[in-house]
Order: structure tokens, then C-alpha cells, then sequence
């Protein structure tokens, strides 16, 4: 496997606005509630930023801990069944927490879904 040096644990691979929605934790179902979020992708997870009642660059600042999502041997796979909405695919984590990205533009879904497969596939799988 890949040796992942601490430069590029830092690097930010991508990030953007997309709808987030987590359906379980630890393996256990949570009831739905989407909601935007600011999406970054960096250093084998994915860190979550609240769009709510500041703006997201604000939560940016030193010291912030957002919600976040560790890659390794996660699962990523497009899904019609889980949601009504189109352009769905599913997160899954070795630690059973469950999540669903969204967005009706095609070409930024499918970025953000190719982006996050990569990110998986050359991290270790366990
Ligand atoms: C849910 C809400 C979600 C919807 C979900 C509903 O209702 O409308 O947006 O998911 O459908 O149960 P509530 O707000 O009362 O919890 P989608 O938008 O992804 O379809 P579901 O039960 O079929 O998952």
C-alpha cells in the first residue's frame, strides 16, 4: 500500500456544498434529516462544516472540530433505494456510520463520487 506522507495528510483534495444526510451511527439507524454542508476532503476523511446559522468559512477558523468521517476501508456505492431525491450515493465506515451525499447537479456528484472512490482506494483498508 501507499505510504501517505504528512504533507498530504494536510492537502485539500476538494470541497464544496452538497446535501448530508446520516442515516446511522455504529450501525444504528438514525432518522433522516438532510441538511447542507460544506464538504472537504482531505487527508483520508471528510470533514463536515455546519451550513446553518454561520457561514461555513467562519467554522474554518483555528480550534473548529467539525463532524468528520474516516476513509479507511470505508464503502462507496450510488444508491436509488435509500432516497426519493436523484444523484444519491452512500458513505459507509468500518465503524457502521452511514451517510448520503446529494446534489441535483450531475457533473458535481459524479466529481465529488470519484473524488472520495480515490481517496478510498489508496488508502489502507483497514
Ligand atoms: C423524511 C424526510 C426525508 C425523506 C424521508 C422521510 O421524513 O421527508 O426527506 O427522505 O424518506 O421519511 P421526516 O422529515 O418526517 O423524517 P428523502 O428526501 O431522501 O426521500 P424515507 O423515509 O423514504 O427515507
Amino acid at each position: 500500500t501507499d505510504i501517505i506522507s504528512p504533507k498530504e495528510q494536510t492537502v485539500v483534495e476538494k470541497e464544496g456544498y452538497l446535501l448530508k444526510a446520516k442515516i446511522a451511527d455504529g450501525g444504528k439507524k438514525l432518522r433522516k434529516n438532510w441538511s447542507t454542508s460544506w464538504i472537504v476532503l482531505v487527508g483520508g476523511k471528510i470533514e463536515f462544516y455546519k451550513e446553518s446559522k454561520q457561514p461555513a468559512l467562519a467554522n474554518l477558523k483555528a480550534g473548529y472540530k467539525p463532524e468528520w468521517v474516516d476513509l479507511c476501508g470505508a464503502q462507496i456505492e450510488w444508491t436509488t433505494e435509500k432516497s426519493s431525491r436523484k444523484n444519491v450515493f452512500q458513505i459507509t465506515t468500518i465503524s457502521g456510520n452511514e451517510f448520503l451525499l446529494q446534489s441535483d447537479i450531475d457533473f458535481i456528484i459524479l466529481d465529488w463520487f470519484h473524488a472520495i472512490k480515490n481517496a478510498i482506494d489508496r488508502l489502507p483498508k483497514e
